[in-house]
C-alpha cells in the first residue's frame, strides 16, 4: 500500500475499472432474487447536480450495493425526464434548442454521478425526449383513448401566462405555476383530460397497501378527498329545471333557506331575470379574476348577486332565492349548493349580510333556541328540529342515511360519494413534448393515429418558443399538420398539442426492464422479472403529482391485461432537503420575494445575488437555511467535494450527517469528520496488513480467545449485524456511527498488550477483512482498494456480504457473587461488558442485598472485575 491514502487515485483507478468491467452492469441470473432500485429520474439542467441531489442518489446507491452482495440481481438505473417545461423553459432561456441541450447536460450529470461512485447501469439510461422512447408514451396515450380515458374538452383550464400552456391543478402551486411562478389564470382552451378521476376510489383504496411515507398517502388521501353524502335535485320554480346539489349533509334540508351557484354555473344565464342580468355579468367577470385559493379562503367577507329566481325544496315544497356567489367553486360536486345557514358557517355569514332567514334544524342543549340569538353557525350534536316527520332523531351519521334512503324512496336524490380530485389535463400548447397521436377530420372527427403509424415525430422547428395564442409552435409547421383521416383519407389536421413531461414520468419505470426493445415498450418476461419497484426514491415534492398520476397509469395498465400488479412503487422512501446558511436581505417595501421556483419562496427574505453582495455592507446581511438551490446561489458541487475530500468521504457524509429524510444544514467542515474516519481506517490497513493471514476464516478455529480478542470479535459481528440492519430499514446515519465505533474499538485493541498475543493476527485478518466489506455501500472506491491490497481479485460488488457470527456477536454473560462485609449473600449475572461502576450500582439493589443495607451507612465496595461486589457497611 502507499504510504498515504491517496483518495484522488484511487477514486479514480476504481471508478476507470468500474466502467472497463462493466461492473454495475445489471446481472441477470436466473438463480438469484431480484432488486430494482430506482431514483426519481431528474431533468437534466445546465447547472448539474449539487451535493443536494447526492442526499438523493448516494442512499439508494448504498442500498443497491448492499442488495447486490446480499446476492440478488440488481437493476439501479437512471435517465433524463426530458420532455416539458424544465428544460424547454431553460432551453428558451439559454437561447438553446431543447433536442441538442439534454444530452448535453445528460453527459454533464452521468459524468457526476460516476463521480460519486453511484452504481448505474449506463447501458440502460433513457431519454425521455427519444422517439424510441415516446413511441411509447404516444401508444400508452393511445391505449386511454381506447379505454375511454383520455377526452377532449373545451373545459376551462388553469392557464399560465408566461408559459403559455394550460396546467394541471397538480401544477399549480398556491395559485402560482410550478415552473415559472407567474400567477395563473383560467382559460378556455380546447384540452386534452385523462380521466383519472374513474379511478379515484382505486388510488385511495390501494394506498393502504404501500410501504410509503404516511404524509405522503396523508397527501394523496387529501388531494383525491373523498366525500360521502347525497345529491339532492332541486327545481327552478315555474319552470321544469332540475338543479341537482351535493350535501354531506342531507339530514338539513329542511333548513336550507336558499341556493347557491358557482357563477360559471351553466345555468346561470338561463335563470337569471333581465333586472338582474347586469349585476349578475359584472359578479362572473369578477369572480373570473379570482384564484380558487382566494375563493375557499374562509377569512373572506362573502359576496354574491341574487339571480331573481327562485328554486322548489323538494323536502317540504318550499320556494327558496337562487343566488351565485364565489365561494361555490365550478369544478367541484354539481356546482351548486342548497345553503343552509344556521349550521354551515360560509352560508351563515352569507344569509346575514344579504339579510336571508335563517332556520335552525338542530336544536343542541344549552344552545340558541332561536336563529336571532346565534353569532356562528351551529356545530353538530342534539336532536333533529324542524323537519316534519324527521324531528327528534339524533344528530348523527344513521339520521343522514335515514334522509337518503327517504330521498332515494321519494326519487328526490340518491346517496352520492363526491371526489376533490379532477380529470388530469395533459395537452400542453408548448413544443418540447411528445406529439398527441391524435388527428382531427372534418368527416370523420377525432381518430387516434394507427399503432403502426407510431412515432408521431416532432418535427424539428426554426422557433419553438410558445406562440401565446393558444396554439403550440407545432401549428405553424403545415408539414406537420397537415396529413390525412386514418380512416376516410380524406385530409385532416394532426393535434398540435403536446403531452405534459408527467406522461413520460408516469411508466418511464418500466422501460428500464428493457429498453433497448423496438417492438413492445418492454416484455412481459422483462417486466415479470424487475416489476413492480422494489425501492423508490426521491423528494416529496412529486407527492400529488408523478406519484399519483403513474399510479393511475399502471391500474389502467393492469386492467388492459399488460401488467400483473396494481402498483409501480412497494416502497417509498423520501429524502431530507440539503440546506445552506445562505446570505439575504429583507425585503423593501412592496417588494415581493421570488425565488426561481416557487414553493422556496419566503416572504420576509430575499436572497442576495452575488452582485448584491458587494453593495450591501456584511452586517446588513441576513443569514437563512434555505434550500440549496441554483437560483440562490448557493450550491455546492460533488465536483468540489470530491476534489478536496474525495467522493468516500462525501458519500459517507451525506449518509452520516443525519437520519436519511430529516433536513440537513450543510457545512463543508462537517465533511472533514467523514474523511478523518477514512483515512484513519486506511492506515489501520497500511499498518496491520504485514499480519494478515489470507485464509483467516479456515485456521481460525484452533484460536484460544483471549477476553481483549473475545470483545473486538464481539464488536465487529454486531456491527456487521446492524450495518445490515440498518440499511435495510434505511437508517445510514447509525450505520456509519456503529462502523466508527468499531473502528475506535480496533485501534484500542490494537493499541493494548494482547494485540501481540498469538491469536490476535487471526482477530485483526478477520476484521480488515470484513470492514473492507461493511464499507462497500458506503465507501466503495476505498472498500475495493482495500480489498484489493488484502489479495482479493474482483469487485466489491459482486462480493459475498458477511454473514454475522451469531456467537461471537453475543454478549458475554458473567456470575458475580454478592458479599456484604464478606458474607456471600446472593448471585448476579450480568453481561461481560458490565463496567465496575455499573456492577456496582446493581449489586446494591438486588432483592437480596438492598434490605441488608437499610440504615447502615456504606463504607466501601469492593468490585473484582467478572467475579465478585463485596460491600463493606456499618451501623
Ligand atoms: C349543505 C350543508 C349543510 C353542507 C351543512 C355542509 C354543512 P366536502 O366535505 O368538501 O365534500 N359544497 C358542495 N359543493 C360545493 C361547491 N362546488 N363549492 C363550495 N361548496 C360546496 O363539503 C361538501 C359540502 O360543501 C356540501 O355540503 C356543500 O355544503 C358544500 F350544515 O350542503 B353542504
Ligand atoms: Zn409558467
Amino acid at each position: 500500500m502507499d504510504d498515504k491514502y491517496d483518495f484522488r487515485s484511487v477514486e479514480a483507478r476504481w471508478q476507470e475499472r468500474w466502467d472497463r468491467d462493466g461492473v454495475h452492469r445489471t446481472r441477470e441470473d436466473a438463480n438469484r432474487p431480484h432488486f430494482y432500485g430506482l431514483d426519481f429520474f431528474p431533468y437534466p439542467s445546465g447547472a448539474g447536480i449539487s451535493v443536494g441531489h447526492c442526499r438523493n442518489y448516494v442512499p439508494t446507491d448504498a442500498a443497491c450495493r448492499y442488495y447486490s452482495m446480499c446476492g440478488r440481481n440488481v437493476l439501479h438505473p437512471m435517465g433524463w425526464d426530458a420532455f416539458g417545461q424544465p428544460a424547454e423553459n431553460e432551453a428558451i432561456k439559454r437561447g438553446r434548442n431543447p433536442k441538442e441541450m439534454v444530452p448535453e447536460y445528460g453527459a454533464n450529470y452521468r459524468r457526476q454521478m460516476k463521480l460519486v461512485g453511484i452504481a448505474y447501469d449506463w447501458d440502460r439510461e433513457i431519454n425521455s425526449s427519444d422517439p424510441s422512447f415516446y413511441h411509447w408514451t404516444q401508444w400508452f396515450f393511445l391505449l386511454l383513448y381506447q379505454k375511454g380515458l383520455a377526452y377532449h374538452s373545451n373545459y376551462a383550464a388553469n392557464w399560465c401566462p408566461s408559459c403559455h400552456t394550460g396546467l394541471a391543478r397538480e401544477e399549480v402551486k398556491e395559485g402560482r405555476c410550478w415552473r415559472c411562478g407567474s400567477f395563473v389564470e383560467k382559460k378556455s382552451v380546447p384540452q386534452w383530460f385523462f380521466r383519472i378521476t374513474a379511478y379515484a376510489e382505486r388510488l385511495l383504496a390501494d394506498l393502504d397497501s404501500l410501504d410509503w411515507p404516511d404524509s405522503i398517502k396523508r397527501m394523496q388521501r387529501e388531494w383525491i378527498g373523498r366525500s360521502e353524502g347525497a345529491e339532492v335535485v332541486f327545481h327552478v320554480v315555474g319552470e321544469d329545471l332540475p338543479i341537482p346539489v351535493f350535501t354531506t349533509r342531507p339530514d338539513t334540508l329542511f333548513g336550507a333557506t336558499f341556493m347557491v351557484l358557482a357563477p360559471e354555473h351553466s345555468l346561470v344565464p338561463q335563470i337569471t331575470i333581465a333586472e338582474q342580468r347586469t349585476e349578475v355579468n359584472a359578479y362572473i367577470q369578477q369572480a373570473q379574476r379570482e384564484t380558487e385559493i382566494e375563493r375557499m379562503s374562509t377569512e373572506r367577507v362573502k359576496t354574491g348577486v341574487f339571480t331573481g329566481a327562485y328554486a322548489r325544496n323538494p323536502v317540504n315544497g318550499e320556494s327558496i332565492p337562487i343566488w351565485i356567489a364565489d365561494y361555490v367553486l365550478t369544478g367541484y360536486g354539481t356546482g351548486a349548493i342548497m345553503a343552509v345557514p344556521a349550521h354551515d358557517q360560509r352560508d351563515f355569514e352569507f344569509a346575514r349580510k344579504f339579510n336571508i332567514p335563517i332556520r335552525m334544524v338542530f336544536a343542541i342543549d344549552g344552545g340558541p333556541s332561536a336563529p336571532e340569538e346565534m353569532t356562528r353557525a351551529l356545530p353538530e350534536g342534539g336532536v333533529v328540529i324542524n323537519s316534519g316527520p324527521f324531528n327528534g332523531l339524533p344528530n348523527s351519521p344513521e339520521t343522514i342515511r335515514v334522509f337518503i334512503r327517504w330521498l332515494e324512496e321519494n326519487g328526490k336524490g340518491e346517496g352520492k360519494v363526491n371526489y376533490r380530485l379532477r380529470d388530469w389535463p395533459i395537452s400542453r400548447q408548448r413544443y418540447w413534448g411528445a406529439p398527441i397521436p391524435m388527428v382531427h377530420c372534418a368527416q370523420c372527427g377525432e381518430q387516434p393515429v394507427p399503432e403502426s403509424e407510431l412515432p408521431v415525430v416532432l418535427p424539428d422547428v426554426e422557433r419553438y418558443q410558445p406562440t401565446g395564442t393558444g396554439e403550440s409552435p407545432l401549428a405553424a409547421i403545415p408539414a406537420f399538420v397537415h396529413t390525412t383521416c386514418p380512416k376516410c383519407g380524406g385530409p385532416a389536421r394532426r393535434e398540435t398539442d403536446t403531452m405534459g413531461g408527467f406522461a413520460c414520468s408516469s411508466w418511464y419505470f418500466l422501460r428500464f426492464a428493457d429498453p433497448h426493445n423496438d417492438q413492445e415498450f418492454a416484455s412481459k418476461a422483462a417486466l415479470r422479472t424487475w416489476l413492480p419497484v422494489d425501492l423508490y426514491v426521491g423528494g416529496a415534492e412529486h407527492a400529488v403529482m408523478h406519484l399519483l398520476y403513474s399510479r393511475f397509469w399502471t391500474k389502467v395498465m393492469h386492467d388492459a391485461g399488460i401488467v400483473d400488479f396494481v402498483e409501480p412503487f412497494k416502497t417509498l422512501r423520501n429524502q431530507g432537503m440539503v440546506l445552506v446558511n445562505t446570505p439575504g436581505r429583507r425585503p423593501g417595501a412592496g417588494e415581493a420575494a421570488a425565488g426561481e421556483e416557487p414553493e422556496e419562496e419566503i416572504i420576509d427574505w430575499i436572497v442576495l445575488k452575488p452582485e448584491e453582495r458587494e453593495s450591501i455592507p456584511e452586517d446588513q446581511w441576513v443569514w437563512r437555511w434555505a434550500k440549496m438551490s441554483k437560483s440562490y446561489g448557493n450550491v455546492v458541487t460533488p465536483d468540489e467535494m470530491a476534489m478536496q475530500y474525495g467522493a468516500d468521504s462525501l458519500r459517507l457524509y451525506e449518509l452520516f450527517v443525519a437520519p436519511f429524510e430529516e433536513a440537513v444544514q450543510w457545512s463543508n467542515s462537517g465533511i472533514q469528520g467523514a474523511s478523518r474516519f477514512l483515512h484513519r481506517l486506511w492506515r489501520l490497513y497500511r499498518d496491520q496488513l504485514a499480519r494478515f493471514i489470507p485464509d483467516w476464516h479456515e485456521k481460525q478455529s484452533a484460536c484460544e480467545w483471549s477476553d481483549a480478542d473475545r470483545k473486538v470479535r464481539r464488536k465487529l459481528h454486531q456491527t456487521i449485524r446492524k450495518v445490515s440492519s440498518d440499511i435495510e430499514t434505511f437508517s445510514f446515519n447509525t450505520a456509519v456511527a456503529a462502523m466508527m465505533e468499531l473502528l475506535n474499538e480496533i485501534y484500542a485493541y490494537v493499541q493494548g498488550p494482547e494485540a501481540s498475543g498469538p491469536s490476535a493476527e487471526f482477530v485483526l485478518s478477520e476484521a480488515m477483512d470484513l470492514v473492507a466489506l461493511i464499507l462497500a455501500p458506503f465507501a466503495p472506491h476505498l472498500a475495493d482498494d482495500l480489498r484489493e491490497s488484502l489479495g482479493h481479485t474482483g469487485y466489491s460488488y459482486h462480493a459475498a456480504w458477511p454473514q454475522f457470527d451469531e456467537a461471537a456477536a453475543a454478549e458475554d454473560e458473567v456470575v458475580y457473587a454478592l458479599q456484604v462485609n464478606g458474607k456471600f449473600v446472593d448471585r448476579m449475572i450480568l453481561p461481560a461488558s458490565v463496567t465496575d461502576d455499573e456492577a456496582k450500582e446493581l449489586a446494591l439493589s438486588t432483592p437480596k442485598v438492598a434490605p441488608r443495607l437499610e440504615g447502615k451507612t456504606i463504607r466501601k465496595v469492593i468490585v473484582v472485575p467478572r467475579r465478585l461486589v463485596n460491600i463493606v457497611a456499618t451501623g
